[in-house]
């Protein structure tokens, strides 16, 4: 036999270069990259909120195999181990190169790869809004009462614990024990740890993700759960916050604040930075925060888009909330704010609640007065200019009033944006109402209008007109606490008004430039509020359905969003540090939007509804919230939505409302709820026609042999949706009574366009132990080419009623 042996000289140096290369030229880019790998977790062996000394054992043991499995898959050196997660997930974060992930993904005992998608973050009043004094409160001991024995954690940015909203009362000690839940309180930065003092019980945070990026800086990413963001606060005392805050902003009170569910307790789990955040930090968090025992976990962060290369249901984050919900916790998520598309929720999974965001109907009004008596109303918490009784200040525009022969570092749009005190004439601009106009700094972001409030404190203005610029188009303007007299004037036609005025009183000379300013203005009070408007209206910015199952966005037999809840200007405590919205910083609270604002009053009905029956079940509670929801608004009319034109309302569905607007008064006694459990998720996993069962079975360690669902729509979940109905189809419900008395149910329909709906049988009578199977047969009678709506009614006895939406597109025969 002749063995030929390649010269080995040439070889070894192609190698050397090679290996020269890859270190010095071409060395890989490394992300965090999250493994599921097969073994069973620690929870699902041992219950939650106690570690056991079996239990630590089992995690050590994990944790020993990650290591072990990735120091025989991959190359020394060219990794770092994240996390181990190990409570309800068996699975590790590791920081490597692609080529190493493709290795990871090859190796025995692992299920699941996915490379990190980031994390986004995504109310004084509300309480009123909802009916929760009278209602809800009430039946438990009123606000003195609400939430008590409950524990709310938060995945956000952290929490200011020096805030009155988060204030322990040694004269108000805690009825009830949580003994279910076993926390702890990591100190840092800004967060010595007696800020865990009763009300907040436990605070812990999680890095080591964001750590591997480089563009994390400690000196504002602090290693704390003190919030120097401002959002986890807001999050916090909107669902849990204590009652009766009084809101004060530059020295003015606008009311007094209360979460939904104040006596509820809170668990601070941080997982985002001002810098970046990362998925990897976001499941470690829901991890921890599973085995510690929280009863309602809020997530109002989360990846801003879907998973590129799994099905958005089995993605990790999904397979967390999965496994979450497997452990009792009910997980409430914002929808998203990429309204008004369709297709743009982030919430995708029927086990994780998805929360749409809607206005309420306080509004604040400020307005700027012309000398000629003509009033422009616009947007702005600002007092009045007119102190001492002097009406009238002279209107100067920015531009007229630029220094002569100066010579400045900054282009002209910065100045007649007033972003730049040094440029303006300080003897024209003082004591005068300035406008300010919107110019291209803030098309492209670089001017603020903090740097507007600046100049004008600087300068001593009056006030200022932040005036909309007829070339560039209105733009969106949301009320902001102004130090200093203040309008902003975001409508074109209205700021066309104000210039109109403004050149008809002023002189120039034949260059154009001004040599009398004889406009007058004044700025009136904006900062009382008035509770007269239409709602809850869908906000223009919340994330709508339909529900999809893959980034190419085919639609799934899922309804999302599932609720509406406020989610538009609302009021609750802040972090005066405030980092990433320096208008903000100083405040102990914010104004703010988004589905973030809406998902902690989810959180806190929720709480709500726990402590009334501690053995319901997620789903339970969710099926209460839902069926119960109302679809009509304070003028009793459909609720209407925001959308692309800024002065038009349309008509919405439930893709923009879910089963609509919650109603705790009513969600406290629902008559009958839809459960579904741990093994309806799998049979609906199973069941999903754009996979296999190996697929789900890999990703969720579960198993699809003993599963069968004919369709995904067969999920017992408190709605009815089907992507594409090609003639009939039979779709399965299961109510369960949860009034404690027998009752008889009415089953009536409403049937969306193009579908005829029998429902099986057409009245019930429910025992108080009972269940009702219910069997909905649809069939297409014209086929549409877009989903139509209607809704499923169980009228009882006892006056409850119990809605479902149906949303159906009706398609042609295959
Ligand atoms: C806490 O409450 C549980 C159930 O309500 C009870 O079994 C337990 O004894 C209580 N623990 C303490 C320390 O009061
Ligand atoms: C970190 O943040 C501090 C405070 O904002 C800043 O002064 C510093 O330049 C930042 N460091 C880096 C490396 O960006
Ligand atoms: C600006 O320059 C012009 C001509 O160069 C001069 O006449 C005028 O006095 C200067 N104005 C000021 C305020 O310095
Ligand atoms: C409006 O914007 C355009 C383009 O940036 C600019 O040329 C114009 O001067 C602006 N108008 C006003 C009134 O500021
Ligand atoms: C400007 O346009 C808006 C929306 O069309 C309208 O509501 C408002 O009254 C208009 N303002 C004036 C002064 O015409
Ligand atoms: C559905 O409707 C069609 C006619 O519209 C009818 O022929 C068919 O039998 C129906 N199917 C079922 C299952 O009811
Ligand atoms: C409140 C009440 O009576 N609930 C009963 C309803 O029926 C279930 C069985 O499905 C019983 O377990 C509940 O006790």
């Amino acid at each position: 036999m002749k063995i030929t042996i390649l010269p080995s000289f040439p070889f070894t140096r192609v190698l050397i270069l090679f290996t020269f290369l890859l270190l010095g030229c071409v060395a890989e880019d490394r992300d965090i990259y999250l493994v599921l790998v097969e073994g069973e977790p620690v929870a699902f062996q041992q219950s939650r909120g106690s570690y056991s000394k079996v239990s630590e054992a089992h995690a050590e043991k994990l944790v020993k195999t990650h290591e072990k499995l990735l120091a025989t898959t991959l190359d020394t050196g060219s990794y770092s181990k994240v996390y181990s997660f190990k409570h309800i997930v068996n699975g590790f974060a590791v920081h490597t190169s692609a080529s190493q992930a493709k290795k990871l993904k090859k190796a025995h005992g692992v299920k699941l790869i996915e490379k990190d998608r980031g994390t986004k973050l995504m109310t004084s009043y509300t309480p009123q809004l909802l009916g929760l004094p009278e209602g809800v409160w009430a039946q438990k001991g009123g606000e003195k009462n609400a939430g008590e024995g409950i524990v709310i954690g938060f995945i956000d940015t952290g929490i200011n614990p020096f805030h009155p909203s988060f204030a322990y009362d040694p004269l108000n000690p805690f009825t009830s024990n949580i003994s279910h839940f076993s926390g702890a309180c990591e100190g840092g930065p800004k967060f010595p740890t007696m800020s865990c003092n009763g009300k907040i019980v436990s605070a812990r945070y999680f890095s080591a993700g964001a750590q591997t990026d480089p563009t994390f800086n400690a000196s504002v990413d602090l290693l704390s759960p003190f919030d120097v963001v401002g959002h986890g606060s807001h999050v916090a005392s909107t669902a849990a916050g204590n009652y009766g805050v009084p809101v004060v902003v530059n020295g003015y009170n606008y009311g007094r604040a209360s979460g939904m569910a104040p006596r509820a307790r809170i668990a601070v789990y941080k997982a985002i930075y001002p810098s970046l955040g990362t998925l990897t930090d976001l499941v470690a968090a829901i991890d921890q925060a599973t085995m510690d025992g929280v009863d309602i976990l809020t997530l109002s962060i989360g990846p801003d888009e879907p998973p590129d290369d799994t099905l958005t249901f089995l993605s990790v984050f999904e397979i967390f909330m999965l496994s979450a919900r497997k452990a009792g916790v009910f997980v409430v998520q914002a929808a998203g704010n990429h309204g008004p598309d369709q297709y743009s929720v982030v919430s995708y999974s029927p086990w994780a609640v998805g929360v749409a965001a809607s206005t309420t109907d306080r509004s604040y009004s400020c307005t700027l007065i012309l000398g000629n008596g003509q009033i422009i109303t616009g947007v702005g918490l600002s007092g009045p200019s007119f102190v001492h009784g002097d009406l009238q200040y002279k209107l100067v525009m920015a531009k007229d009033a630029v220094k002569a022969n100066g010579t400045f570092p900054r282009t002209t749009a910065y100045i007649d944006e007033c972003q730049y005190a040094e440029a303006l004439d300080f003897n024209l601009v003082k004591g005068s109402i300035v406008i300010c106009s919107f110019s291209t700094g803030f098309l492209d972001g670089t001017s603020s209008i903090t740097a507007i409030i600046d100049t004008a404190r600087n300068l001593g203005f009056a006030g200022f007109a932040f005036i909309a610029n007829s070339t560039l188009g209105d733009f969106i303007a949301e009320p902001i606490p102004f130090s200093v007299p203040g309008i902003m004037i975001p409508r074109t036609n209205d700021s066309e008004i104000i210039l109109k005025y403004y050149e008809q009183q002023t002189h120039r000379e034949k260059r154009g430039i001004v040599t009398k300013f004889c406009g007058r203005a004044a700025i009136s009070e904006g900062r009382t509020a008035s509770y007269k408007g239409r709602s809850p209206v869908v906000s223009r910015f919340s994330s709508r359905g339909p529900d999809f199952i893959d980034i190419k966005r085919n639609p799934t037999d899922v309804l999302k969003p599932d609720i509406l809840a406020p989610g538009h200007q609302i009021w609750a405590a802040w972090s005066p540090m405030s980092v990433l919205d320096p208008i903000l910083s100083g405040s102990n609270f914010a104004l703010l939007s988004g589905t973030s604002m809406a998902t902690p009053h989810i959180a806190g009905i929720a709480a709500l509804l726990k402590q009334h029956y501690p053995l319901w079940t997620p789903s339970m509670i969710a099926s209460a919230m839902s069926t119960t929801a109302v679809r009509h608004d304070n003028q009793g009319e459909a609720i209407m939505a925001e959308g692309s034109d800024l002065y038009r309302l349309y008509p919405s569905t439930p893709f923009d409302f879910g089963a609509g607007f919650v109603s705790p008064p009513h969600a406290v006694d629902p008559g009958l709820v839809f459960p579904s459990e741990y093994e309806d998720y799998m049979s609906f996993l199973c069941s999903l026609p754009n996979t296999d069962p190996e697929t789900v079975q890999t990703a969720t360690g579960g198993s699809c042999s003993i599963h069968s669902f004919d369709n995904p729509s067969d999920l017992n979940i408190p709605s009815v949706t089907i992507s594409a109905l090609a003639g009939a189809r039979v779709v399965r419900r299961r109510v369960q009574n949860v009034s404690g008395k027998p009752e008889s149910y009415l089953v009536g329909v409403v049937p969306p366009e193009g579908v005829m709906v029998e429902i099986i049988p057409p009245w019930f009578t429910v025992s108080p132990e009972g269940v009702q199977d219910l069997v909905f047969k649809l069939n297409v009678t014209k086929v549409l080419d877009d989903y139509s709506f209607g809704e499923i009614v169980l009228t009882g006895s006892l006056n409850h009623v119990v809605r479902i939406p149906i949303s159906v597109w009706p398609v042609l025969m295959a």
